[in-house]
């Protein structure tokens, strides 16, 4: 090939990919954690694309011992590697060299396309230090070798092979994604599982060389396999004991097709999980609305046919869906995505679609299985009756807020002058003593103190009812002034920053535990909008001649010990509480806003969260403590 020819062509990669490394956050959403799992999802889907289409059975993850590379391989067609005399190179180099190189060989099959993946295996191929493809097909195997998006070697025939597939090596870029980045592998474990369930027939094998584990998954029952499975972690039985309701439709004129599991719990909020061409689509969209809306009117429908309705209290279908677990399962063939994470679908045409299968199936099902449908229907009625109740307990709490908004705040809470939320802060502290010594030592024209004397309740396990009488947590909404649950307002704030001071230990972990279950399921909003801090009290006081260093835990304690030099003698003193520091102690450590160090609480996967929660707040005290203290580790920690 002349030289001159190969320069050209040279240039059309270069315009193929160079965007993705200048700009890797357009193509990925951003180069942190997620990004760069998201280049493992990506050659992930592209091997499940084979097995939704029917041609593979069999997917291998190997997660390498460096915990920074992984190897895919699946045993379906595998990429086709004849020249594509356009190109005047393979179709498997102008896949993994141009971008957007996918549509021409998927017209009419499900693919990821235009959503949150799909952006194209040739974008992992660009932020790849390493990648290596080997094709097993028509009876040989070949290889092809890249770096960050160019080939390092020619198309090269390694020998003679049986069978068909696909196998691709790669290692992400440090060069983009820092050089600490690495693989989470009980997440990815996770994920994994769940693919399983989404795709009946795919048996996923997946290798941890770190530990040498290897594990296999596939799950015959699919999506209502996985739905038995989230209500029992759940901990909330299913109503009447029932298995999931299961509906699948095959691909109909338009290209849908999908699969739907549901039932009814005695859990009060709803889970729906929804899916499209087994891609998450966590923020919902078109069919998620289809499916709330059928299941509604499928509903209605049978209440109205059987005289069900019950007397004096309306059902919304907010009532009709309390305790819901749901997932849907839909494959598209041309997915649209909206939001800025690209993870709401936005094709009209599926909300009607959807809502007319699944109106006709909950009512014929509900038809065919009365005496469940009465139990269910029996549930409804009950949801409705605790809507009225608990909103006339809430709306009296947030009565007695609103009417006189400084006369009636609770008598222990210590008040700061200010009535600006952007400079108030409240401080709950666990505690008299302690919230003795918070009062003198605060800054009283911008911090306020409300201690805490009695028992916070579990909001994980007391009724709504149960909690809004709960004095402790009165107390707090009082304070905050915004209400809480539908009646949340958040300009009403009085605190622009709500610290948990606590003691270290295990007891005000526990506190602050119940605390931030109470915010989460009823002031959500605070920490989404990042108004909830961990205040971090020193764990120890150290004296080294004059200095005076106070640190918030072991590790540094130890970090410090380790810098003072040989010959000094550091005296070390451990708090046993809160209520021991002097109020002075407490201002310098704690309070002193130019001092202090605080971590904000963040929730970064919502629906993990959901679960650990009901996990953890249910039963086990141990794994409680061991919860608040993971939290605290992923909560970013912030001077503020
Ligand atoms: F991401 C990737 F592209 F590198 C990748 C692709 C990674 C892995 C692990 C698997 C795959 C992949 C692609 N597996 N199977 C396929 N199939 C095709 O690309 C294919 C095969 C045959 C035909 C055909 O029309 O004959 C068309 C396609 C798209």
């Amino acid at each position: 090939m002349p030289s001159s020819q190969y320069t050209e062509q040279d240039i059309v990669v270069l315009e193929g990919l160079e965007p993705v490394r200048k700009r890797p956050g357009m193509y990925i959403g951003g180069v942190d954690a997620r990004g760069y799992h998201h280049l493992l999802w990506e050659i992930v889907d592209n091997a499940i694309d084979e097995v939704i289409n029917g041609y593979a059975t069999t997917i291998q993850v190997v997660l390498h011992a460096d915990g920074r590379s992984a190897t895919v391989e699946d045993n379906g067609r595998g990429i086709p590697t004849g020249i594509m005399p356009r190109y005047g190179k393979s179709a498997l180099e102008v896949i993994l060299t141009t971008l957007h190189s996918g549509g021409k060989f998927t017209q009419g099959n499900y693919t990821h396309s235009g959503g949150l993946h799909g952006v194209g295996s040739s974008v992992v191929n660009a932020l790849s230090e390493e990648m290596v493809v080997r094709v097993r097909r028509d009876g040989q195997q070949v290889e092809q070798r890249y770096s960050r998006g160019h080939p390092t070697t020619p198309l090269k025939k390694l020998g003679p092979a049986r069978g068909t597939g696909t196998c691709v090596f790669f290692r992400p870029d440090p060069e983009i994604f820092g050089e600490k980045a690495r693989f989470d592998v009980p997440q990815i474990l996770e994920r994994l599982e769940a693919k399983t369930y989404l795709h009946k027939g795919l048996r996923l094998v997946v290798v941890d060389e770190a530990t040498g584990q290897r594990q296999e998954f596939s799950h015959q029952g699919g999506i209502a396999d996985y739905l038995q499975k989230l209500v029992r972690e759940r901990g909330k039985p299913a109503i009447a004991g029932l298995s999931p309701l299961y509906l699948s439709r095959d691909r109909d004129a338009s290209g849908l097709r999908f699969e739907l599991a549901l039932c009814w719990t005695e859990a009060t909020d709803e889970q729906i999980r929804s899916y499209v061409n087994g891609i998450p689509t966590p923020s919902g969209g078109t069919h998620e609305a289809g499916l709330r809306s059928g299941l509604v009117k499928g509903v209605r429908n049978f209440i109205e046919t059987h005289n069900l309705s019950p007397k004096g209290i309306s059902l919304t279908a907010e009532d009709i869906r309390e305790g819901l677990f749901a997932i849907l399962s839909c494959y598209v063939l041309e997915p649209q995505f909206q939001g800025q994470t690209k993870e709401r679908l936005n094709n009209p045409e599926i909300t009607a679609e959807i809502d007319a299968a699944v109106r006709t199936f909950v009512e014929s099902w509900l038809h065919s299985n009365p005496s469940a449908g009465e139990a269910i229907v029996a549930r409804i009625v009950a949801a409705a009756r605790a809507r009225e109740a608990s909103r006339a307990a809430s709306q009296a709490v947030s009565r007695k807020t609103s009417v006189s908004h400084r006369l009636n705040l609770p008598g222990k809470l210590a008040d700061c002058s200010s009535t600006d939320p952007a400079d108030s802060e409240l401080f709950i502290v666990e505690g008299d003593s302690a919230g003795g010594s918070a009062k003198q030592g605060r800054d009283r024209r911008t911090q306020a103190v409300l201690p805490l004397r009695g028992k916070v309740l579990n909001a994980e396990q007391a009724s709504t009812s149960k909690l809004l009488a709960n004095k402790e947590l009165q107390d707090i909404v009082s304070a905050l002034g915004c209400g809480l649950g539908k009646d949340f307002d958040q300009s009403k704030l009085r605190y622009g920053r709500i610290f948990l001071l606590m003691d270290a230990d295990s007891d005000g972990n526990h506190i602050a535990t119940l605390l931030l279950t109470f915010f989460y399921r009823y002031l959500p909003r605070l920490i989404e909008n990042g108004h909830v801090y961990l205040a971090r009290p020193p764990l120890y006081r150290i004296d080294v001649g004059k200095d005076t260093y106070w640190v918030p835990d072991e590790q540094a304690k130890e970090a410090l010990l380790r810098r003072l030099p040989k010959n000094v003698k550091p005296e070390i003193q451990r708090f046993k509480g809160l209520g021991e520091m002097m109020p002075q102690q407490l201002w310098e450590t704690t309070l002193d806003p130019r001092r202090r160090s605080a971590l904000r609480v963040t929730v970064s996967d919502p629906l993990r969260t959901d679960r650990v929660l009901n996990d953890l707040m249910g039963k086990d005290p141990s794994a409680r403590f061991r919860f608040i203290m993971e939290r605290a580790g992923e909560a970013r920690e912030l001077d503020v």
